[in-house]
Order: C-alpha cells, then sequence, then structure tokens
C-alpha cells in the first residue's frame, strides 16, 4: 500500500525539523562571541550537524525525500532516502567532533570516517535493493561496519582520550555512550521498520529515527557545547555574567 505522499509521519517530520532548527539557533547563538579558534570549530561542526539535519527533515516534510521501492516480491515500500544523504554527512561530522575532543590523529579520523560513509552507502544499497535477501545482505554489511565503527571509536579513539586532561576525558566518555546507546539502534530500527521486516509503521518508524536524530546530534552538541572541555579551552575568556547566569 503507497500512494507516495507525505502522511500521518508528517508530524514527526515537522518536529523533527523545528527540533533540529531550535537546536541550530541555540548552538549559533550561544556560539556568537566565541573567540577561542578550538571552541569556534565545535560550534561550526556541531551548528553545520543540526543545520544539515533540519534541511533533511524539511525536504522530506515535503515529500521531496521520499521514494517508493517496489520488490521483486511485489511489495512497495516508502523509503525516505533523504535521511542517507543527512547521515552520509552528518555522522562523519559527530565523529570529526569526539575525535577533535579526543585529540585523535588525523590518520585515525579518517580512518573511522571512511568505514563511518562505508555504513552509510551500504544502508543506502540496502535500502534500495529490489531482491530482498540481497537487501539483508547489505544490511548486514552495514551493521558489520558499524561495528567496526563503534569498536574504533572506543578503543583506538578512546586510547587517544585517555592521555587527556580530567574534563575532556569525562567529556568523552559521556558523549561515547551517547553514541554506543544511540548508533547501535539505527540498524535495528531499519530492520524492524518498513525497509526490513515491516512490524513497525512507517508512522513508528519515523518517530524513532526523529527520537534517535534529535538524541544524536542536538543532545550530543548540548553535552559537547557545554561541557569544561570546550568551554574551559586554554584561552577561553572568563565567563561573561550571562554565561553565570545560565549556569
Ligand atoms: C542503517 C541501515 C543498515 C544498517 C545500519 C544502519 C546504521 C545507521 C546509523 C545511523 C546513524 C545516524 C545518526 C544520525 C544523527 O542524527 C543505515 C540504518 C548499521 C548508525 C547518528
Amino acid at each position: 500500500m503507497s500512494s507516495l505522499g507525505v502522511e500521518g509521519e508528517g508530524i514527526w517530520l515537522a518536529l523533527g525539523t523545528i527540533g533540529m532548527l531550535l537546536g541550530m539557533v541555540y548552538f549559533m547563538s550561544k556560539g556568537w562571541d566565541v573567540q577561542d579558534p578550538r571552541e569556534k570549530e565545535f560550534y561550526v561542526i556541531t551548528i553545520l550537524i543540526a543545520g544539515i539535519a533540519a534541511a533533511s527533515y524539511l525536504s522530506m516534510f515535503f515529500g521531496f525525500g521520499l521514494t517508493e521501492v517496489e520488490l521483486v516480491n511485489g511489495r512497495v515500500i516508502d523509503v525516505y532516502w533523504a535521511r542517507y544523504a543527512d547521515w552520509l554527512f552528518t555522522t562523519p561530522l559527530l565523529l570529526l567532533d569526539i575525535g577533535l575532543l579526543a585529540g585523535a590523529s588525523n590518520r585515525d579520523l579518517a580512518s573511522i570516517i571512511t568505514i563511518d560513509a562505508f555504513m552509510i552507502v551500504t544502508g543506502l544499497a540496502a535500502t534500495l535493493m529490489k531482491v530482498p535477501v540481497a537487501r539483508y545482505a547489505f544490511w548486514t554489511i552495514s551493521t558489520i561496519a558499524m561495528l567496526f565503527v563503534l569498536y574504533y571509536l572506543v578503543v583506538v579513539v578512546g586510547e587517544a582520550a585517555s592521555e587527556a586532561d580530567e574534563d575532556t576525558q569525562a567529556t568523552f566518555n559521556t558523549l561515547r555512550n551517547v553514541i554506543l546507546v544511540a548508533w547501535a539502534v539505527y540498524p535495528v530500527a531499519w530492520l524492524v521498520g518498513t525497509e526490513g521486516l515491516g512490524l513497525v509503521g512507517l508512522f513508528g518508524e519515523t518517530l524513532l529515527f526523529m527520537i534517535l536524530d534529535l538524541f544524536a546530534k542536538i543532545g550530543f552538541g548540548f553535552i559537547l557545547l557545554r561541557s569544561r572541555a570546550v568551554v574551559g579551552s586554554d584561552s577561553a575568556p572568563t565567563p561573561s555574567a550571562e554565561e553565570t547566569a545560565a549556569d
């Protein structure tokens, strides 16, 4: 059953758009007069993440990011491909955020980002394929890539972080746990959702992805940009009265 139009799930796409925009505006206002170059870098990356997601959600809300896939068994599914365009850019940026925080080498950053991009591209392949067994094969490949990303994050990036100061270590640990918990749910959502077994309909799946996306992007940004690891950068100016009041 499909009519290739945004239906009830549009409410979640609208909420997702608003959530991402609010997050972006909050980060922008908070980072407006940040001077420290390192701190600025975290702001730029995190604002970009929210901005890309807002654009992607808006496109899905208007039905632009939606397509139909006709499987060989006759089943027709509605697929929001715009998610993958979003994730292809935002997941590397999230890893860049946490990798720079940890002080990981450029080489390690390049490695983890490459595996991550592979994860998203194979996930998109799984989503667009017409033969069910091929879909599950690519889902498996993508999930294995995700396990590598998470392993790399914990072990390799974690090792870099263990040499950082206490504040940085604490923030790294929190953000790493956010990633471990949130990211691991995505392949499960795909599997139980319309792309996979269809146990959850498009309405429930869109809601689930919206919650995950807001947590993994805006929640992540909140924790990062409010942390002493970022705010307390070496050359950070003494906090203004306004900032002190906000804390
Ligand atoms: C797919 C489908 C195939 C299997 C796997 C997936 C993983 C997706 C992930 C997405 C993370 C998105 C984030 C967005 C930020 O808001 C592509 C769903 C493993 C991990 C963090």
